[in-house]
């Protein structure tokens, strides 16, 4: 058991040079799905996110759209906010780089790594990728020119610049990777860093003296602090590092930042080393998720397939999208985003297994007892089995969860649905209700539907966002499930009866595919 009851997560701060696409609402998503699951646990969650306004990529970006670096990220940080309103995405904070309380602060870690002799001025003379703002030594890019990471073209630069030790701690990050197995996940990442790692640390530049659009170094304002020291601080800045002690304490060491496999460097090497300089725990997870691709390979402007959330959730709502997210790719590894298969989900998960389940029991608590919600009798083996069932499914979400494994958490409930479904055909209620002495029984039966879609429903709530609500309304419970917590879900005849359900339109319609494509 842990003793803090408390939970903190974190995305990485996008970069606000372009509109988000669907790769980013993928990681932020997964970050609302396992705070939401938190605080139906009941811990306090804080939930960060934000954006990375500084450095020579936005500089330029801003440059060529004409307008200065402020005004431009402040149109683009806008539609951050307005997306993540949408996709109900409740982050409790939204750190903005520019702010001010972020750019003193991170001035006075600047200050305290530089008073601790970590930091030490030097000249650089090496490549540098503008879009990853990432420094790359002659050796790293074996030969070519090009970025190993993103595979654009690097620049030779050569500066004077302020060096971070990080080779005098890359012993010390070895041993607290090798003794953490799960500060580092999935496995596959962990291994593939400690051989990062293992290859020898070279000392960082973490100024730069080639334009202005950064926080100036506190002791020399010739330079601008490098912009991933700048932006990692992020984590810590936001909850109150050398602010607010008490918040900072409540919620530091963060539980877990997730990030994508392309930033997993920078948040395994360079960020638990500022940390160590600044005598700060570690923070006790970095989770480094696959790739969403296209079917014509990585998103990008240039090739035209970058994939619009805000399109996605006009064609076909919220929770449509959410749940694909969640449940088409094992969180770890790649995946392709393809509109046929967001398609079939909805038909059959959604509308076909969920969507029918609830219209079928409420259907047949209007038909059998005029939509009051029957009391329960005395229950059967296949009663105890559905409950058995239920209760399970309630442990293995909870599993699941704690590895971030999101598709399998949502496939345990499904088979909770198909389970409820199955209920059905085994008890026959049109057959019970043919006959009056089977009343009772028959009240048992629908009461069970009934509370198998509460707990249904209480359990979607950290993926889904609109879809709980809409079954707790047409169970006459809305409220209740507002307010439902973990332990309501692990107890079997919570619903009251006397309660009046309400038929309304089917919760998710069926999509034509080809009517669709025809559309489009
Ligand atoms: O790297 N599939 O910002 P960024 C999955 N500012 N995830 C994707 C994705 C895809 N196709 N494309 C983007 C930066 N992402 C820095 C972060 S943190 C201190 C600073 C997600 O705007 C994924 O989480 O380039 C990835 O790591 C992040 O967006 C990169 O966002």
């Amino acid at each position: 058991m842990t003793t803090k009851n408390t939970f903190y997560v974190t995305t990485p701060i996008y970069y606000p040079s372009d509109k988000l696409h669907i790769g980013h609402a993928y990681t932020s998503v997964a970050a609302d799905t396992i705070a939401k699951f938190k605080e139906l646990q009941g811990y306090d969650t804080m939930f960060l996110t934000g954006s990375d306004e500084h450095g020579q990529k936005i500089e330029r970006k801003a440059a060529e759209a004409g307008k200065k670096p402020k005004v431009y990220v402040d149109e683009i940080v806008a539609t951050f906010k307005a997306l993540w309103e949408r996709l109900e995405v409740d982050y409790d904070y939204f750190i903005r780089t520019t702010e001010d309380r972020h750019e003193e602060v991170v001035q006075e870690i600047f200050r305290k790594i530089y008073n601790k002799g970590d930091i030490y001025k030097g000249k650089y003379e090496g490549w540098y990728c503008t879009p990853c703002e990432a420094f790359w030594t002659e050796r790293q890019l074996e030969g070519e020119k090009l970025c190993p990471d993103c595979g654009r073209e690097v620049e030779w630069v050569e500066e004077e610049s302020y060096f971070f030790k990080l080779s005098k701690y890359a012993d010390r990050l070895l041993k607290h990777i090798k003794d953490n197995p799960d500060f580092i996940q999935p496995e596959s990442r962990r291994n593939e860093m400690i051989s990062f790692i293992e290859q020898g640390l070279d000392d960082l530049s973490v100024s730069r003296t080639t334009f202005d659009w950064g926080i100036p170094v506190p002791i020399d304002d010739k330079h601008v602090i490098y912009v991933w020291l700048d932006a990692l601080s992020n984590y810590i800045t936001a909850i109150g590092y050398l602010n607010d002690d008490e918040n900072f304490n409540k919620y530091w060491p963060a539980d877990i930042h997730l990030v994508g496999k392309d930033i997993l460097r920078f948040h395994t090497i360079i960020w638990p080393i500022i940390l160590m300089s600044l005598d700060l725990p570690l923070p006790k997870q970095v989770f480094g998720h696959g790739w969403l691709l296209t079917k014509t390979g990585k998103m990008s402007k240039s090739k035209g397939n970058v994939v619009d959330p805000n399109i996605l959730i006009d064609d076909f709502g919220v929770d449509p999208i959410r749940y694909y997210l969640l449940r088409e790719v094992a969180f770890g590894t790649d995946g392709t985003y393809s509109t046929e298969a967001l398609i079939q989900r909805i038909n059959s998960d959604l509308a076909n297994d969920l969507g029918n389940l609830l219209n079928r029991t409420i259907s047949m608590v209007e038909q059998y007892f005029n939509g009051v919600i029957p009391k329960s009798g005395l229950a059967e083996d296949v009663d105890e089995e559905l409950k058995r069932f239920a209760a399970k499914t309630l442990e293995l979400v909870d599993n699941s969860m704690s590895e971030l494994k999101y598709a399998v958490a949502l496939e345990e409930i499904w088979n909770l649905i198909r389970r409820t479904n199955k209920y059905i055909d085994q008890t026959t209620p049109w057959v019970l209700a043919r006959d009056d002495n089977k009343k009772d029984r028959l009240g048992t039966v629908l009461y069970n539907l009934l509370e198998s879609l509460r707990i249904t429903a209480g359990l979607l709530k950290p993926f889904l966002v609109e879809t709980p609500y809409k079954i707790g309304e047409q169970i006459g419970i809305r409220d209740m499930i507002e307010e439902t917590n973990w332990d309501d879900l692990a107890t079997w005849g919570l619903l009251p009866t006397g309660g009046i359900v309400s038929k309304a339109e089917p919760i998710f319609p069926r999509i034509d595919m080809e009517e669709y494509f025809a559309m489009v």
